[in-house]
């Protein structure tokens, strides 16, 4: 077995303003902490850290309508998108560590921009697709896709600091797996897009590997598109991932969570990867914390070629006596 060569660089956004709870800043720190750095480069990757972007802070910040605090998230958003267009440009498989899921905004958005035809497999507990003219609470984190699809445009209102995005993704080029909490605004825009979704009712019936085949025929055609893979830790199960702001019952278990990560990995096409929701903070003791970051830490090496069933190096003779 030829253990292929990844290069991985690793962008920390340590923001929080798409969501109301304190605390998911510190994810980029806590998943470094359970030694991702150290375990990519102990499978053979090629590991550049560019370090955490530095957020400041917006003054008078007031909703937009419904929407809270759109100048921070929009600007937090702009940093995002540089930053991951520079880790393309330097030749890397982009890691975007949040932070709350609103950063997606700009992860895909600098992705994009280096790769202007990809697809997105999004691995979430929720759709994250209210408008925010269907946000039922407000909250950006609950609304980035929506700002990045073509047939939303019309849809989207100008909000301050939002005024550099611009639609990127198609909605035949958009999978969603693990679905359990979706708002009925957000089911018609699924269903009036027509977009190919796996909730976890389809994980229960067709099993995680059919889930992962007909995900990747569905995203496939005859040119290979770049994979994003914008994986919030809410889609797995709370009893795995208890340290995050909205936890939901019946998600992902750590084998089918892992196994979407070794699926996309082996398709050559991963090219970018945010890891979001993980809340340090929201942990009831430290080991609830420890435990959300080292699943995400094996979320992100399953990305970059570990598998379950061990591997060796090309030239690797046994010894002799
Ligand atoms: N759909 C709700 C709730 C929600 C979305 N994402 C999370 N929660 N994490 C909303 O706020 O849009
Ligand atoms: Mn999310
Ligand atoms: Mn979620």
């Amino acid at each position: 077995l030829r253990r292929q060569l990844h290069s991985v660089g690793i962008v920390g956004a340590p923001f929080s303003r798409g969501q109301p709870r304190d605390g998911v800043q510190r994810g980029p720190d806590v998943i470094r902490g359970a030694g991702l750095v150290r375990k990519l480069e102990g499978q053979d990757c090629m590991v550049k850290d560019y370090g955490n972007l530095i957020f400041e802070e917006v003054s008078n910040d007031h909703p937009f309508g419904t929407t809270k605090q759109p100048r921070a998230v929009g600007l937090a958003n702009k940093q995002v998108a540089d930053a991951v267009q520079r880790v393309k440009n330097d030749g890397y498989t982009c890691v975007m560590l949040g932070g709350d899921h609103s950063l997606a905004i700009g992860s895909i958005h600098g992705h994009a921009a280096c790769r202007p035809e990809l697809s997105v497999v999004w691995v979430d507990a929720h759709a994250d697709i209210n408008t925010p003219l269907t946000s039922p609470t407000g909250n950006i984190h609950g609304q980035p896709m929506s700002y990045l699809i073509h047939e939303l445009h019309n849809k989207i209102p100008v909000m301050p600091n939002f005024s550099w995005i611009q639609p990127c993704v198609t909605a035949k080029d958009i999978v969603y797996i693990g679905l359990r909490d979706v708002d009925p605004e957000e089911h018609y825009i699924l269903k009036h897009l027509g977009i190919k979704t796996f909730s976890m009712t389809e994980v229960d019936s067709l099993g995680i590997a059919r889930v992962m085949e007909q995900t990747c025929d569905h995203i496939f055609s005859k040119i290979k598109k770049p994979i994003h893979l914008s994986y919030d830790i809410d889609a797995l199960d709370p009893s795995l991932a208890p340290a995050t702001g909205t936890p939901v019952i019946g998600g992902l278990t750590y084998r089918e969570g892992i196994y979407i990560t070794e699926y996309l990995c082996q398709t050559g096409l991963l090219s970018a990867i945010d890891i979001v929701e993980v809340n340090p903070k929201l942990a009831k003791r430290e080991e609830e914390a420890q435990l959300t970051a080292s699943v995400a830490v094996d979320l992100v090496l399953g990305c970059f070629g570990r598998v379950r069933e061990g591997s060796h190096r090309a030239d690797y003779k046994i010894p002799e006596p």
